[in-house]
């Protein structure tokens, strides 16, 4: 899952742009489409469909993407790779009339072998289906049948019926890329970091796949100067070596001090390979205190986001990328959760970049009863495994959360719960391991097989709503039943109102600027009496798409932000309140 680079011995051609579509409707006989689109619209690459044309607006597919392309003469005989960075929901993809493969999961890359049929020197059409039909079986799930009202209070009669809280927009989301590399080719690099202690020193543990083990020659890594061989582990394919770095420069929370290790791969029949990885030395651990980043706690202040905006709906949107995390710098945040999956790999490059702490969280949201069977684990497992493999580098990623607000209650529940968390400890045990709860103790009967837990509660919106101080006791009340069962480090990853931006009131009420910043402020100072809890997230960084229901305004209104990220009156309380803090900057 390496990102694709451009370097002396790679080449990548970038796909974006704007593409010929067709939207797929019922009677309609898609017989040749993967050749030619009979009457074929424009739309942009990357970004969701439903944004760019009023007839998309409500489409969930299938929708047709076809573009060409010149593939250079010198890319014949080279490995070539199509990647996209993720399209929703489900993938099929043809070149030159030819089936590549097919991919299911809306929030991860997928790849596909396209030598065979390529034509270097020529121009290429390119044909991808992307299927964001709602699916009851989906990661994440849309309702079993409209107005089943699954999962979530207030939300019968949702339209679409999706078992979540955000709008299931279709359209290839991230960016399209094809590239080139050597026939033997890294395939996968893995930078582990560990620290002496008192610091004085780093070993950089360096671990590599690449598609022809056996043709090796030399396979080495060097980072500012310092060099080491990979050997074979015994693992297919794999090889592994270690570095010592003296003196090492931690990276850390707004000290976003960064590594390049340069991997160089020599193959027997002359070929080379290389690719530049780059990573930060840091450790990460929790105990009783709450997350330590290297050996001192951090207190983590900030949101719950989504990937959405105007136009582009979820596609990434690289200029609000930044503008985002100059807001969470100036808001005084330094943490997020990518709620409610993996984002865009570019998110966490800058997240590692600012240094930003980044809590990675998987598409399971939604998952009531009806999901804890074998075909959907045997969907899951290989999900967090591809989450992993993409994100595992990134020093900004703190920890996994392994799922939103689940009910973990039956049998079932609680062994699909387990096998995550044994698949996501194999994969990385360098890092700690949550999921978001909500509803009642006894519903969280995984508790104990996670490092730390993550709770959302809504006193005075969904419980007791328009009563703020009324529910502060129950609110508290709630944090500590919820420690005192599991003995656990908490953070609280959800809480707010929603409230329209403009709309005031005096006394504050819900739905009004007012209300919204009152609750944040009282609550927050119930959260920081609790010396179990290390952190807390608002819901939600900024106002965002979601699916039409009585208890939504267009968007849902949680944002410290508007959709087009101007501050909100909660967002001008947030920046007195995490400013006065010193805490959570380590820097
Ligand atoms: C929480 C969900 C989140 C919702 C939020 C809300 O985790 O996805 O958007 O509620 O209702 O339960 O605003």
């Amino acid at each position: 899952m390496l990102y694709p680079q451009e370097n002396e011995h790679r080449r990548r051609l970038s796909l974006d742009g704007f593409w010929n579509f067709q939207a797929q409707r019922a009677g309609d006989d898609p017989t040749g489409w993967e050749n030619a689109l009979p009457s074929p619209t424009v739309l942009a690459v990357p970004a969701s469909w439903n944004e760019q044309r009023e007839e998309l607006f409500d489409f969930f597919g299938p929708g047709w993407y076809q573009r060409e392309f010149h593939l250079p003469s010198e890319w014949g005989g080279r490995h070539l790779v199509l990647r996209i960075g993720a399209a929703f929901y489900k993938t099929r993809v043809w070149l030159n009339g030819r089936e590549l493969g097919t991919y299911e999961g809306g929030s991860l890359p997928s790849e596909y072998e396209a030598g065979d049929a390529a034509r270097p020197g020529a121009w290429n059409c390119l044909t991808v289906r992307v299927d964001a039909g709602l699916d009851p079986w989906g990661l994440p799930p849309a309702q079993e049948s409209a107005n089943a009202g699954e999962g979530r209070v207030g939300f019968i009669n949702q339209n679409p019926p999706v078992t979540y809280d955000f709008f299931p927009y279709g359209g290839i989301h991230r960016s399209v890329w094809l590239y080139a590399t050597a026939p033997n080719r890294i395939e996968a690099v893995v930078v582990r970091t560990k620290l002496a202690p008192g610091h004085a020193e780093a070993t950089v543990e360096v671990r590599a796949r690449v598609t022809e083990s056996g043709n090796v020659e030399r396979l080495s890594i060097e980072v500012e100067g310092e060099s080491a061989e990979l050997e074979a582990t015994g693992e297919a394919d794999w090889f592994a070596g270690q570095l010592r770095i003296e003196g090492p420069r931690l990276w850390d929370v707004g000290r976003p001090e960064l590594y390049e290790a340069d991997v160089r791969l020599e193959d027997v029949n002359g070929g080379v390979d290389s690719y530049r990885q780059s990573f930060g030395i840091r450790e990460v651990r929790v105990d009783e205190r709450g997350l330590l980043l290297n050996g001192r706690p951090v207190y983590l202040t900030g949101f719950g986001k989504h990937e959405d905006s105007d136009f582009f709906g979820r596609g990434f949107n690289p200029p609000l990328a930044v503008r985002d995390f100059e807001l969470l710098r100036w808001v005084g945040a330094n943490s997020v959760r990518t709620g409610h999956y993996p984002y865009a790999e570019e998110f966490y490059d800058l997240a590692d970049r600012i240094g930003v702490l980044v809590i990675a969280e998987t598409p399971f949201v939604g998952m009531n009863n009806r999901m804890f069977t074998p075909e959907v684990e045997a969907k899951a497992l290989p999900m967090i495994e591809r989450m992993i493999a993409r994100d595992t580098n990134h020093p900004s990623v703190v920890a996994w959360s392994l799922a939103n607000e689940p009910y973990v209650k039956s049998d079932e529940a609680l062994a699909f719960f387990r096998a995550m968390a044994k698949t996501a400890r194999a994969c990385d045990p360098t890092r700690p391991i949550t999921y978001v709860a909500h509803v009642e103790v006894e519903d969280n009967r995984a508790a104990p097989d996670y490092d730390f837990f993550c709770l959302n509660k809504y006193y005075g919106w969904y419980v007791g709503h328009g009563r703020i101080d009324d529910t502060l006791d129950a609110f508290e009340a709630k944090l500590d039943e919820f420690y005192e069962a599991f003995g656990k480090p908490m953070m609280v990853t959800e809480f707010g109102a929603d409230a329209v931006p403009g709309m005031h009131a005096w006394p504050a009420q819900p739905f009004s600027e007012e209300f919204q910043a009152e609750i944040v402020e009282k609550q927050i100072e119930v959260i920081r009496r609790k010396p179990y809890i290390f952190g807390f997230h608002l819901w939600n960084f900024a106002d965002f798409k979601t699916g039409q229901t009585l208890s939504r305004i267009i968007h849902n209104r949680k944002g410290a932000f508007t959709r087009d990220r101007k501050p909100k009156l909660v967002a001008h309380t947030l920046r007195r309140l995490l400013r006065d803090q010193s805490t959570g900057h380590q820097a």
